[in-house]
């Protein structure tokens, strides 16, 4: 029987052949694809984490787990579309007007898709008009910001205020390397996350 320990287990070592294989194998079993979904590669998502939250791993690991987690996710998707599983929310993510950097914003996008979120990442130089049209259309739960630089962080603000005189009920959530917790308070933001792991547990305790 295929062994959903060995799945999560395959995810944290990054092991694309092993995830691929035993998500394959489970499915012919036919083990509920939410099951494969949380006990195998959400599990070993949540070890990873946890792991580089306490720095006993880093970015490279982080990325080659997400990695593996997302070529056994091609093929469980459909198996959860079919089942009517729901992603446990929605997350539109981009990086503000002006501002190129995407390797941490893709890092928490990754994250965040192996919680179990449906994530819409808008790319780079995204500005206030898009994200809100975009958060309009698409009813996302939560939006993230992601800044690099000093001179981009005020597209945050902006973003913020657009979006809030749209009427847009999502919560929004920012970080980057100068964001700061006090600078979310002072634009409005409703949380602010240091790295990838902390960012999916705000975004878990903004849909709470
Ligand atoms: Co640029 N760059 N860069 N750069 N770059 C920095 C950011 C800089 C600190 C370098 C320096 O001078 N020491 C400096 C900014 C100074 C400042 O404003 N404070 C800088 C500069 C000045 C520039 C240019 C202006 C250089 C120039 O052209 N003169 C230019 C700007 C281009 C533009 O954006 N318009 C530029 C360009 C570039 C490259 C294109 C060459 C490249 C980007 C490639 C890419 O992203 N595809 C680049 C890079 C790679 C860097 C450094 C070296 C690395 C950034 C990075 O990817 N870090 C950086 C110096 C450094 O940090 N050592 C630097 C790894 C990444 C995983 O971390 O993005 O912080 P980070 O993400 C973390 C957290 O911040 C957090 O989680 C992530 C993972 O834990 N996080 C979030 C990020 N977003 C989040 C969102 C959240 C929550 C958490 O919620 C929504």
């Amino acid at each position: 029987m295929a062994n959903l320990k060995a799945l999560a287990d395959a995810v944290i070592k990054g092991d694309q052949s092993t995830a691929v294989q035993i998500t394959k194998a489970a499915l012919e079993e036919n083990m509920p694809a939410k099951s494969v979904l949380n006990e195998g590669l959400i599990a070993g998502m949540d070890v990873v984490g946890a792991s580089f939250k306490k720095n006993e791993i880093y970015i490279p690991e982080v990325l080659i787990a997400a990695r593996a987690m997302k070529m056994a996710m091609e093929i469980l998707e459909p198996e959860l579309v079919k089942a009517g599983v729901k992603p446990i929310g929605k997350f539109l993510i981009g990086t503000v007007q002006g501002d190129l950097h995407d390797i941490g914003k893709n890092l928490v996008a990754m994250m965040l898709k192996g919680a179990g979120f449906e994530v819409i990442d808008l790319g780079v130089d995204v500005g206030p008009e898009k994200f809100v049209e975009q958060v309009k259309t698409q009813g996302v739960h939560v939006v993230g910001m992601s800044a690099l630089l000093t001179t981009t962080m005020p597209g945050m603000e902006k973003t913020i205020r657009a979006l809030k005189e749209a009427g847009v009920s999502a919560k929004i959530m920012i970080g980057g390397a100068p964001v700061t917790q006090g600078y979310a308070d002072k634009i409005g933001a409703d949380g602010y996350a240091a790295d990838a792991a902390s960012a999916v547990d705000m975004v878990k305790s903004l849909v709470a």
